[in-house]
């Protein structure tokens, strides 16, 4: 290889209610990338484990998730959809990685502190090194490109650091295999030949951190225990104007500029939901309603999202309904993700010297 092939990897982990935050921080972006190079878009059952998921609940999640990809556009002929387990080259990139990646990387991980909170102990050893098998979901494919919310940035530049490790700790054996492709950001410090691309982040637009709508300085997340400060994209029509109607906000009239969001952060929350439903800038949104209330901005909001919303919930209700076709979606999905995975690892142990005897040599 002369230089590495674009390739799209993302994922999103089936642990209960898909909300807004994951709709527009992730998948609608998935959409549109999946006519621009080859792309792969997982559901990451094996990430879920890291808490406790009650079996059944998981196995429906995990469906669930696949509707919504394809509820939003992502076409089974284009792009790869499947669920992680169905791979074991995850898992087993995962090991390998968990041999590169230091404590203390994963030590400053912000997302595992906030997610084992103050018993730390008694969390699980897969919660600590996920970002190690975030990184090996990424790197079994030398995926380049990676769209995901702002939560995740800390996750891909470990995953960097991972991959850069691997090419240092192994530029010999790398090279002397002929399995390198030429560095394609020349440096001093780094090798002139790479096994795995240093990924980049894809973090864009106005919906990359969707906050709670109790509480404009909290990520909208699945696990905050009020539904209330969500839109889950099972809502129906009702409960999204029930959801937006008791939102959070503060006395003042919306502003005309974005500056005037400062220090606002339910009503800057809103404008950005608003701005990215309608595909506008925060700029135009508030050309339109600066000055008005928030009593009549909030109506115009509802049905917005409304509009958005309820055809895809719809057609997930629809495509939930049939598990065999969703499985076999997911099936046929796994195939394709793991001929591409499968040859990775068999450079992989052949770089660490993990003999391969079942296998043949090649
Ligand atoms: N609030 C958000 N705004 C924008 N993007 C978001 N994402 C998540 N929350 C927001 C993005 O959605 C993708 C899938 O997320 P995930 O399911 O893998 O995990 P998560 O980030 O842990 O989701 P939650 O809702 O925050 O779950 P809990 O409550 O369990 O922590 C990712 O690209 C993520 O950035």
């Amino acid at each position: 290889m002369t230089a590495f092939q674009p390739r799209v990897f993302s994922g999103v982990q089936p642990t209960g209610n898909l909300h807004l935050g994951n709709y527009l921080g992730a998948i609608s972006r998935f959409v549109p990338l999946q006519d621009q190079m080859p792309a792969l878009y997982c559901v990451v059952d094996l990430h879920a484990l890291t808490v406790w998921q009650d079996p059944e609940d998981l196995t429906r999640a995990t469906r669930e998730v696949t509707a919504a990809y394809l509820a939003a556009g992502i076409d089974p002929k284009k792009a790869i959809i499947f669920n992680q387990s169905q791979v074991k080259e995850h898992a087993e990139l995962a090991w390998v990685f968990n041999c590169i990646a230091r404590m203390g990387w994963l030590k400053r991980m912000t997302q595992f502190k906030d997610k084992a909170g103050k018993n730390q102990e008694n969390a699980s050893v897969g919660l600590f090194a996920y970002p190690n098998l975030m990184a090996a979901d990424i790197l079994a494919y030398r995926a380049t490109h990676v769209p995901v919310g702002e939560d995740q940035k800390q996750h891909l530049e470990l995953t960097r650091d991972i991959a850069q490790k691997f090419n240092n700790d192994y530029a010999e054996r790398i090279k002397e295999l002929g399995l390198g492709v030429p560095n394609p950001e020349p440096n001093p410090e780094m090798p002139d030949e790479l096994y795995f691309p240093l990924t980049e982040p894809m973090i864009a637009g106005t919906a990359t951190r969707i906050m709670s709508l109790r509480d404009g300085t909290k990520k909208m997340s699945k696990s905050d225990p009020s539904d209330l400060s969500r839109i889950n994209l099972t809502d129906d029509q009702d409960a999204i104007a029930k959801k937006i109607k008791k939102a959070k906000t503060d006395p003042e009239p919306l502003p005309s500029e974005v500056k005037g969001l400062e220090e606002r952060p339910e009503a800057n929350n809103l404008v950005g939901i608003y701005a990215a439903l309608s595909g506008q800038t925060k700029d135009e949104v508030l050309a339109e309603f600066g000055g008005q209330q928030f009593s009549a901005f909030k109506p115009a909001l509802s049905e917005l999202a409304v509009a958005k919303l309820a055809p895809m919930c719809e057609e997930m209700k629809r495509l939930v309904e049939d598990p065999t076709h969703i499985d076999a979606i997911l099936g046929e999905g796994a195939e394709r993700a793991a001929e591409i995975a499968e040859p990775v690892l068999h450079d992989v142990r052949r770089i660490a010297g993990l003999l391969e005897a079942r296998y043949g040599h090649r």
